[in-house]
């Protein structure tokens, strides 16, 4: 079989299995707003001090949860997977290399902590990221909204799972991968807006400093501005990780809308970001985002409670987890 062959197989096989693998996020949802009222009354409001105390002593918290919430829903489903640490027989989801730069599972092993002394064995993991991912959002600026809980925490965790759309992905191949999940476009474009708080590492744009597309030279669609003081941060000789910049060049830990400003200045760092504004189906979206009376407050709680529900467990599906980084 020649090499495109094996690739049209090959992703056909991973569309086939995604299908299979997640309940599509825009089916009726088996989740509920206030799961824990009566099985755990304190859980909401211990969960939601543990995140504002971290807060006040770090403010990268709100980032840190909303990439872990990302990573746990685009892999597997909603069910904390990608909290358990590998195994001499297992290499978890932590392993693969995208989560090199996970943040924040302290904060969720401290909220585990507090509700598991309230009530044991009650509350999951899972619900512990969806619902302290909120309350960060909220604490930095973001809008309130209603987290529908009642998920369960999974009993499998495979680095080989891992496959998560990348920064240099176009528009329609980053679509296409939330469209497997059951988000639409207007979901990705929304989601995106998370990239208003929180940094990257120059390896993951370094290539629109210096060598974009195999030109030689930067990315065009990078104000030359930002150009030039991304590339004294990122020096030419630099390898591995290096530096951080933040992914929103305006309002670094503000939870607004400036993300969408910034693209529109043409200073959006990741090549995914700045793309949104050149596809004719995302500029739209990033333009009434940008401007005066945008929704993009309330429109991006909507699309976390629908991300929320992809593949989730229920009822006696897998388990609540005692210590979130271990399979009971
Ligand atoms: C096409 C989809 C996406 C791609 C390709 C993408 C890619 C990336 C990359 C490469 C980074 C930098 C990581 C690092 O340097 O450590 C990053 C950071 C981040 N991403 Fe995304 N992302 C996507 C969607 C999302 C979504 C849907 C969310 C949440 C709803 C999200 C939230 C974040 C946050 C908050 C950060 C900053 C993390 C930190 O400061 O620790 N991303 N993303
Ligand atoms: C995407 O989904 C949202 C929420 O489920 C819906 O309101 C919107 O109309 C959809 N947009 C497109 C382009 O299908
Ligand atoms: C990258 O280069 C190829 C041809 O070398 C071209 O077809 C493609 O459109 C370029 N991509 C971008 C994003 O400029
Ligand atoms: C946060 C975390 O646990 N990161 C892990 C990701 O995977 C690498 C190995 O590829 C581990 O060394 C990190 O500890």
């Amino acid at each position: 079989m020649g090499t495109f062959a094996a690739t049209v197989a090959l992703v056909m096989a991973l569309s086939a299995v995604m299908t299979v693998c997640f309940a599509h996020a825009a089916s009726k949802s088996p989740l509920q707003v206030g799961f824990y009222a009566t099985s755990c009354p304190t859980a909401e409001s211990l969960i939601h001090s543990a995140t504002q105390a971290k807060w006040n002593v770090d403010r990268t918290i709100t980032a840190g949860l909303l990439r872990i919430s990302f990573h746990d829903c685009f892999v597997q489903g909603c069910d904390a997977s990608n909290l358990i640490k590998s195994t001499p027989t297992n290499t978890a989801e932590l392993d693969a290399l995208p989560n090199l730069t996970l943040h924040g599972m302290d904060l969720i092993d401290t909220a585990k902590a507090a509700v598991e002394e309230a009530c044991p064995g009650i509350v999951s993991c899972a619900d512990i990221i969806s619902l302290a991912t909120r309350d960060a959002v909220v604490t930095a600026g973001g809008e309130y909204y209603a987290v529908p809980t009642g998920r369960r925490d999974s009993r499998v965790s495979l680095a080989s799972s891992v496959n998560l759309p990348g920064p240099g992905f176009s528009v329609a191949s980053a679509a296409s991968a939330f469209q497997g999940r059951g988000l639409n476009i207007t979901d990705m474009v929304t989601l995106l807006g998370a990239h208003t708080t929180g940094v990257a590492h120059c390896e993951f744009f370094y290539n629109r400093l210096y060598n974009f597309n195999g030109t030689g030279r930067s990315d065009p669609s990078m104000a030359p501005s930002l150009v030039e003081s991304l590339k004294s941060v990122c020096p030419q000789a630099s390898t591995g990780l290096g530096q951080t910049v933040a992914l929103d060049q305006g309002t670094e830990f503000s939870f607004d809308n400036s993300y969408y400003k910034q693209l529109e200045k043409y200073r959006g760092i990741l090549q995914i970001d700045q793309e949104l504004t050149y596809d004719h189906k995302t500029s739209r979206i990033v333009k009434s985002f940008a401007g005066r009376g945008s929704r993009f407050g309330t429109s991006f709680g909507q699309a976390m409670v629908k991300m929320g529900n992809i593949g989730v467990l229920t009822g006696s599906q897998g388990e609540i987890r005692r210590i979130c980084s271990q399979i009971n």
